[in-house]
Order: C-alpha cells, then sequence, then structure tokens
C-alpha cells in the first residue's frame, strides 16, 4: 500500500483523527478533530510520520531545523537527528531570568532555518514561530507541515515569501478515508462542505514583530490619517533621515546645544522636558525655532497613563504646557482610551504615539498587550499615528518609533537593552530610529549623528530593495 495511505489509515484507527463534534480552541465547532500529539504514543506511528516529513525535507536546502512547539517538536528532533542536521527550539514564554532567549540553541544570522509544524489551519503558528526567527537574523524560506487543513494557511505564508509543504492535505485524507471504507460517501461529502465553507480569511492578525509590508516611505505617505505623522513622513524623506535622538539632558543649554548640533540629521528630537532644571518659556521658543530652522518634529517622552481628565491638565497646564509646543506625545494605554481621548480633544496639533512595547528589561508589554495597543490605534487613527514598539507590529498606517538603539549592542545598568540600528531597521522593519546616549555622549554629536543618520537610513534603503 502507498505509504501515505498506509499512514492516513493508522492516523485514523489510532484516533488520531476522529470524526464527529468538536468544540475547537476558537470556540467553533468542527464535525472532524485531528490531535497529532497522539503519535508520540505510537513509536512506529511516529516513525511513519517522520519518514512522511523527511521524503519533502531531501528536496529542501536548509542549515538547520525548528520545529512549531510543542507538538512538532518530536518531529523536527527526530529529523534533526536522522539527517545529522542541527535544530532551534522557539520558547513559547521568553524567560525572565537567565538569558532570556526567544529561540534556544547555536545557530548564526543569515543560516537558513525550515521550519516543521504538524497541522496547518490559518498559518498563524507558523508566523509566530517565523518573527523570532528573523528577529535572530534567520533566513525562513520554507515550511514542511505533516497536514494542510486547506483553510488559508498556504497563502497567508505566501504573503511572506515563505513555502508550504505539506505531506497530506485535507482533501487527501478524506479521499483515503473514504476509499478504505472508514468513511461513508455521504460523511466525506458533508466534510467537504465544512472544509469549504469554513476558508479562514488570509487577512488575519499579523502577530507583533512581523513585517506586513514592504512599502517606501512614499507610498506610505498618503496612508498615514493624521497630519502630524504625514508632515513626519515628508521630513523623513525630505531629509533622509529616520533617526530621532533622545536628548535626556538637564539643562537647557545642553538641550539647545545639541538640538542645533544634531538637528540637520534628525527627523525628531525626543525630550523629557521634566528633567531639565531650568525650563522656560524663552527656552522653549528657542527649541521651537530650532526645529523650524532644522526642520525636525519635537517628540516629548511624557508617556501619559493617568485617567483622561488628570491628562488632559498634564497635557495643557502645569509649568510645562506642553500642548503649545509638542509635535508628537505618547501615551500608555493602561488606563484605557480615555488618555488618548484627553490628549485628541486638548491639541490636534500633537500626534500620538502608543506605547505598544518597550525596550528595557523585564517590561511587561506581553503580546495581549501590544494587540490591544494596536486596536486602541486602529480606534483613534485620526490621532494616533504610531507606536513604540521593537519593530513593524503592524499596518503600513502607522509609523514605528524603537528606542534602545545604539552601534554597539549590550546595555546598561538599570535594563536597557540596545539593538543596532540594522537590526532595529533591516530586520525587525521599524520605521525609526530613537538614540539616546549612543549620541550624546559622543565626543562630536554631529559626527556621531551623521553616522546614525547613514546606518538608519541605508538600513532603511536595503529592507525596500531600492
Ligand atoms: N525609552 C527607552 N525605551 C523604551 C521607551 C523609551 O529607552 O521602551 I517607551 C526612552 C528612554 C530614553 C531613550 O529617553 O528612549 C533611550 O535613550 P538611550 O539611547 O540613551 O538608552
Amino acid at each position: 500500500m502507498h505509504p501515505l495511505r498506509t499512514l492516513v489509515i493508522e492516523l485514523y484507527d489510532k484516533q488520531v483523527i476522529q470524526v464527529g463534534s468538536f468544540k475547537l480552541k476558537s470556540g467553533i465547532t468542527s464535525p472532524i478533530y485531528i490531535d497529532l500529539r497522539v503519535t508520540i504514543s505510537y513509536p512506529s506511528l511516529l516513525r511513519q510520520v517522520v519518514a512522511c516529513l523527511q521524503d519533502i525535507c531531501r528536496s529542501l536546502s536548509y542549515d538547520i531545523l525548528c520545529g512549531v512547539p510543542y507538538t512538532a517538536l518530536p518531529f523536527a528532533t527526530l529529523l534533526s537527528v536522522e539527517n545529522s542536521v542541527p535544530m532551534v527550539m522557539r520558547r513559547k514564554e521568553v524567560k525572565d531570568y537567565g538569558t532570556k532567549k526567544a529561540i534556544e540553541g547555536v545557530f548564526q544570522p543569515n543560516q537558513t532555518c525550515l521550519i516543521i509544524e504538524d497541522l496547518i489551519t490559518s498559518g498563524s503558528s507558523v508566523l509566530e514561530t517565523l518573527e523570532p526567527l528573523v528577529k535572530e537574523g534567520l533566513v525562513v524560506k520554507d515550511v514542511v507541515v505533516l497536514l494542510d487543513r486547506e483553510q488559508g494557511g498556504k497563502d497567508n505564508l505566501r504573503k511572506h515569501n515563505i513555502q508550504l509543504h505539506s505531506v497530506l492535505k485535507m482533501t487527501d485524507i478524506l479521499e483515503i478515508l473514504k476509499d478504505s471504507g472508514r468513511l461513508s460517501a455521504d460523511k466525506v461529502a458533508e466534510l467537504f462542505e465544512y472544509f469549504h465553507s469554513t476558508q479562514v480569511s488570509s487577512n488575519s492578525s499579523i502577530p507583533s514583530g512581523m513585517a506586513s509590508h514592504n512599502l517606501s516611505f512614499e507610498q506610505r505617505l498618503s496612508m498615514i490619517r493624521n497630519k502630524v505623522g504625514r508632515r513626519l513622513l515628508e521630513i523623513v524623506l525630505k531629509k533622509q533621515s529616520n533617526l530621532a535622538v533622545a536628548a535626556d539632558v538637564t539643562t537647557s543649554q545642553e538641550l539647545l546645544s545639541i538640538a542645533s548640533q544634531v538637528g540637520p540629521h534628525i527627523c525628531v528630537l525626543k525630550t523629557h522636558v521634566d528633567i531639565i532644571e531650568d525650563w522656560n518659556e524663552t527656552v522653549c521658543e528657542q527649541l521651537v525655532h530650532l526645529a523650524k530652522s532644522h526642520q525636525f518634529l519635537i517628540f516629548e517622552d511624557r508617556k501619559f497613563a493617568d485617567i483622561g481628565n488628570t491628562v488632559e491638565l498634564q497635557f495643557t497646564g502645569g509649568i510645562f504646557h506642553i500642548s503649545q509646543w509638542a509635535d508628537i506625545v505618547n501615551a500608555h494605554i493602561i488606563a484605557g482610551p480615555g488618555t488618548i481621548q484627553a490628549l485628541r480633544k486638548a491639541s490636534e496639533h500633537c500626534g500620538i504615539l502608543l506605547l505598544a512595547q518597550m525596550s528595557s528589561k523585564g517590561n511587561l508589554a506581553v503580546e495581549e498587550y501590544t494587540q490591544k495597543a494596536i486596536q486602541f490605534a486602529k480606534q483613534y487613527e485620526d490621532a494616533v499615528f504610531g507606536f513604540i514598539s521593537m519593530g513593524c507590529i503592524g499596518e503600513p498606517n502607522f509609523i514605528y518609533f524603537t528606542p534602545g538603539v545604539k552601534l554597539e549592542k549590550g546595555g546598561d545598568s538599570l535594563g536597557q537593552q540596545y539593538t543596532d540600528p540594522k537590526t532595529v531597521i533591516g530586520i525587525q522593519k521599524s520605521d525609526i530610529a530613537i538614540v539616546g546616549r549612543g549620541i550624546i555622549h559622543a565626543s562630536d554629536r554631529k559626527e556621531a549623528a551623521l553616522t546614525y543618520q547613514k546606518a538608519c537610513w541605508d538600513a532603511y534603503v536595503q529592507r525596500i530593495g531600492k
């Protein structure tokens, strides 16, 4: 008998494939349930599964293997041993202690990694595994899966330039089960009908860190709804700079001198006005003047986080009157949409960035939080034009700003973690790199700003393939 036929019958007889009525994790009811975890209980079945995967792997070229946790891990392990090809593992939960690795195992950037998966529906689990692999600089071209439920996964992966290879398709399984007399023709017809009517939209949500586009700033300009966001992209294009400088200094003299030194090389100057000892209205006017003459936007990194009423007072009042001079401010989403509503109500001249992720060690902006930030941004797209995130986490109609950028990787003693411009812009596909101490602690700030400007711009140009 053909090995695939034998395999399907075995899978059915061992109740890996079950027909009935099953409530899936997503809440929907399915007439078929496939639990490939069961295969580890039957060594000979597991061997058959791996032999079929191996037939496909043979025709592909790759340096390392990665199984999608958890079900495909034993498959990938056996393939790794069989072929003497090293393997890496993606952690489902990134540890908050020790090395905090997302990927376990030894590998080099630019190695080709083949992803092994047990079953694919929409492709979202594969994309979740893809994200940290790509972040670490690995190249992923192919995914080998035992079973394709034919519900949109292949198309979804193709959008990310990934080729799906499957041992079995749902259609094959149903045909084999019919031919072998395991299922009646009527039942199979009913199941076919179910699979055709439950195609998963290929627009399923994009996991964090995944670039969903490869569009240029020119192409994205008209997609940005907020006018500060559009103005920012105009400046970026005109100055060929996607560099923001974080001026964490304590005197107005230093702040103004940084603004004039780095002004020609940046699109944004990020301030923390509350750490300036001698802030006053004249300093503010001078800063705004420098911003106009060098054409950069002022981003007050105030991180509003309170209830709307308080935020409105903090934004417009006090001794800083932020709403009067800042072009951009940012906000946490912890207090709910009231924070954004207050900022939007108080000034239509100021664009908002939401904090979706942070650069510091042990921060609590987990996946679910990031997704919420994206949801809020979509709801207030007239005012919110982007995110503070570690890379591109969503669609091209938002702009992604990444802090914690330095040419030398590493960190500081208080939890800051640095990534280099090439990784941030080129691999993590962020738009604007925020550089602080890498520039302001340099002996020649102007020269350092020029170096970072070039590094960030070159990474962008290379990314969009110009
Ligand atoms: N900043 C971060 N990480 C974050 C957020 C803001 O570093 O997640 I949100 C700010 C803090 C500082 C600047 O103003 O960005 C980074 O400065 P250095 O490049 O000097 O670390």
